[in-house]
């Protein structure tokens, strides 16, 4: 069943047999293949490298490009597989989004006829992996001050600086590297793994996206042939253009993790007594988080679902985008945190979900534009006012 049963305005009626068999499809491998295994690697800090290629089985990477191996899905029936996705774990997600919409995507679009040949079929199995390095140490959510640099030469390119905060980048077997060239232009670069003078390291100690591989990038003189450069698309264009498709993913997937913790609250407090044997369930407090989660959640699944029709239609703005963004995420952080208040105590440990969603969802609302940047955008779009 679309959105689990947690569908209380019969959303799933508005969607085609084709998105309501995908949907389905995914909640049975998060079911069978995440579920399961999820709290482990959480706790111990791990990311299950038998995902990418089950992934890759079931059509998820890259699901929604045509051709080279890819499934071509529409934008709605690839939001409901990132929802389903985020549902298990946001880790498991952005694995997806990072693989399908920052860099096979850009390879998609602005690729080489041979890039797209080399990298492409892999990546939809989920035999090689990708990694997107825009994020520099001292350049976040202002990307266009980035130091790393990429100096034409007569055998390639001389790229040199260093990435932070990159998904997968220790697994990566191929990193889409944003670099500033002599003139001044932000070009993507594809740098392999086992290329001289790059080299990664993972970022240890994270209190979220525990399952997921979060890395340094460094380039050292790392001289790459001219083959490896994304030829059709210069500035920052070129990377922000990934993050709409990335962003739209991750609008659907926050509602994922939401739905989680609503049903698990929902049905702990039907279990749990207190006061005079009755279930907490039927105390006014506690119905009222329940329903405020219910409702934002409805709110933001119709607010997905028209973002996916308006892409469908090829009408959708960068700036609708980042509301939904925004919104989404910000209301599966709320969800979370009620989540994990409902489940008092036993909401702190790793044998219920809501921690670990709410943990995770602090770097969703980080990452891929902050709360802050995507308000700025849309503030922007509405006044006609920069206020970066
Ligand atoms: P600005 O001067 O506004 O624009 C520069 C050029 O880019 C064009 N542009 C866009 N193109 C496509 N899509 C968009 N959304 C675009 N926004 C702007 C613009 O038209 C212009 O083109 P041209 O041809 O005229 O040069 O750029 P700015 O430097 O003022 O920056 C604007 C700002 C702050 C909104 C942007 O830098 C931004 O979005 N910052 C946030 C950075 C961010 O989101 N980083 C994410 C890194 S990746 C990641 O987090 C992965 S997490 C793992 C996972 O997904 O699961
Ligand atoms: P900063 O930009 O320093 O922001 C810090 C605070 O200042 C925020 O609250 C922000 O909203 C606020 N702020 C900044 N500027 C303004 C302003 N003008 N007005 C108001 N407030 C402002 N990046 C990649 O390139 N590839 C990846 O695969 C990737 N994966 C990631 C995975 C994880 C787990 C995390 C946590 C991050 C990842 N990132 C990745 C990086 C991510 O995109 C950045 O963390 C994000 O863009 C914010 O940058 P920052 O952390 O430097 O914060």
């Amino acid at each position: 069943m679309p959105f689990g049963g947690v569908d209380y305005f019969q959303i799933a009626d508005l969607l085609s047999d084709e998105e309501k068999l995908v949907s389905a499809t995914f909640r049975r491998f998060v079911d069978d293949e995440i579920m399961p295994v999820i709290g482990r690697h959480f706790r111990e800090g791990t990311f299950d490298t038998s995902w990418p290629r089950k992934l890759g089985a079931l059509g998820a990477l890259g699901a929604n490009l045509v051709g080279y191996g890819c499934p071509g899905l529409g934008p709605v029936a690839y939001g409901l597989i990132m929802q389903e996705l985020e549902r298990g774990d946001s880790g498991v997600r952005s694995f997806a989004s990072v693989q399908g919409a920052l860099v096979m995507y850009p390879i998609h679009a602005f690729g080489s006829e041979e890039q797209k040949q080399r990298y492409l079929p892999k990546m939809a199995a989920g035999e090689l992996i990708g990694c997107f390095g825009l994020t520099e140490p001292d350049f976040g959510s202002n990307p266009s001050g980035m130091r790393t640099t990429a100096k034409e030469t007569a055998d390639g390119y001389v790229i040199n600086g260093e990435k932070r905060w990159i998904t997968s980048g220790g697994l990566a077997e191929v990193a889409l590297v944003w670099a500033k060239c002599e003139d001044g232009a932000v070009r993507g670069f594809l740098v392999e793994r086992g290329q001289k003078g790059f080299s990664t390291r993972d970022i240890h100690g994270k209190f979220s996206l525990r399952a997921s591989v979060t890395s340094e990038l460094v380039f050292e003189d790392c001289l790459v042939p001219k083959s490896a450069l994304l030829p059709g698309v210069k500035g920052l264009r070129g990377p922000l253009s990934c993050l709409n498709q990335a962003r739209f993913g991750i609008a659907w997937g926050a509602v994922g993790a939401a739905m989680a913790c609503y049903d698990e609250a929902l049905s702990y407090t039907k279990d749990r007594v207190q006061f005079a044997g009755k279930p907490i369930a039927s105390h006014q407090l506690v119905q009222l988080k329940l329903v405020d989660m219910l409702q934002e959640i409805t709110k933001a699944q119709l607010l997905s679902l028209q973002l996916g029709r308006l892409k469908e239609a090829g009408k959708v703005r960068p700036q609708q985008v980042s509301l939904a963004k925004r919104n989404n995420v910000k209301m599966a952080l709320e969800c979370a945190r009620n989540a994990r208040d409902l489940l008092g105590a036993n909401g702190i440990t790793d044998e219920y979900q809501a921690g670990r969603h709410m943990c995770n969802l602090e770097s969703v609302f980080t990452y891929e534009g902050t709360d802050h940047i995507h308000t700025l955008i849309v503030g922007e779009d509405i006044t006609g006012c920069s206020a970066f």
